[in-house]
């Protein structure tokens, strides 16, 4: 387990606002030598600035230009492992030189002129698909959406139903939890107000990297500061509607939290799927997976094909309708994708 002694907030500021105008001064004059170079956890990436930790300390990092791809933004996320170099063992400014192989990754699709998989997180031990079923109400395509993105990068999921004091009806909960429980996904149940089920989400917490992520205005950054009273992070305020395109945590960033990170990340609006295959998208559903040997044809999309396996399950209840929906709505995003050629 980790001791972290650094404690920020996430409207914290490093050294200056500018250091990226001092780093771009600074590198050039730092020794391109190997062994200067550390390895490092992002912390949080915003715009050209990066911030790594390095053996218990915070760094304002640099991107080398070749991390920059053209019309994509820039390819990391909080919780790679990096290597950094610094002018010096006490230097608080540095420039990433390598990004280490992930062991796992969430991302989503972006339309749009910079079309492309976008990074979220990366590195995660367990992500906890934060929903609500009041304020607001439930979204089941989203929901999967964040599952199936976890699955397209080898993430562990789990769900995190929260603001269950909103909800009167204890039946709606556990009917929530049964759909998930039986695609295999853990689902708890928690209330950031309350604190109702908190402490079993802290019971999951075991040092590793956890991120949440969820629509805008479930409770994640409220569950974080549920967890750890010190943290002072923005949450919005009762009253206020959410704002189409507007969240109020701008930036997926980690905190330190018994020994392992949680990553706080923004509410976001739409989750493309994040892989261009057809073929992969039944793969992201666990509960299809032993079924689709029995379809009749080896490529079958589970959507017009006649002797579908999965569309039997349906029929005979083993697949749940909202679970289905959801296939369906991905499929259709990236065959339109495929017909627009936006890759
Ligand atoms: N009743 C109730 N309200 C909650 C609970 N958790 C959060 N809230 C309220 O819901 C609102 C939104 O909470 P946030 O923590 O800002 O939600 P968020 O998911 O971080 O939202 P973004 O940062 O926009 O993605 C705030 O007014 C919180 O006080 C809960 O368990 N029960
Ligand atoms: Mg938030
Ligand atoms: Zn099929």
């Amino acid at each position: 387990m980790r001791n972290t002694s650094w404690k920020i907030s996430e409207n914290a500021i490093i050294l200056n606002p500018k250091v990226s105008e001092i780093c771009s001064l600074l590198i050039p004059t730092l020794p391109p030598m190997p062994k200067s170079k550390r390895e490092g956890r992002v912390i949080r990436v915003t715009g050209g600035d990066v911030w790594v930790e390095v053996e218990d300390r915070l760094l304002s990092c640099v991107l080398r230009g070749r991390f920059r791809q053209r019309g994509r933004g820039v390819q990391i996320a909080a919780g790679d492992r990096v290597l950094v170099s610094t002018a010096g063992p006490d230097s608080d400014v540095g420039a990433i030189e390598e990004v280490l192989p992930r062991e796992s990754s969430l991302s989503r699709f972006i339309e749009g002129r910079d079309s492309g998989e976008k990074l979220i997180v990366a590195n995660i031990d367990m992500l906890f698909a934060v929903t609500t079923l009041r304020a607001p109400s439930v979204n089941y395509n989203f929901i999967d959406r964040v599952l199936v993105s976890a699955e397209w990068g080898e993430a562990n999921a789990c769900v995190c139903l929260n603001k269950i004091d909103l909800v009167e009806d204890r039946s709606e909960i556990e009917r929530l939890a049964a759909i998930y429980t039986s695609c295999g996904y853990r689902t708890i149940r928690t209330s950031a107000k309350t604190g109702e089920g908190v402490d079993e989400l802290e019971k999951m917490l075991q040092g590793g990297i956890y991120a949440f992520v969820g629509e805008s205005g479930v409770g994640k950054s409220s569950l974080l500061m549920k967890m750890d009273q010190e943290l002072d992070l923005k949450v919005r305020s009762l009253g206020e509607k959410s704002k189409k395109g507007r969240h109020t945590t701008a930036y997926s960033q980690l905190f330190p939290i018994r020994g392992g990170y949680m990553a706080d990340t923004p509410g976001i609006q739409t989750f493309g799927f994040p892989g261009t295959e057809l073929e992969s998208i039944s793969n992201c559903f666990p509960e299809f997976r032993d079924m689709e040997s029995d379809c009749h044809f080896h490529r079958c999309t589970h959507s017009h094909e006649p002797d579908c396996a999965v569309k039997a399950a349906l029929e005979q209840g083993r697949v749940h309708r909202s679970r289905y929906d959801s296939y369906l709505s991905i499929l259709s995003e990236v065959e339109a994708r495929i017909k627009k050629k936006a890759y």
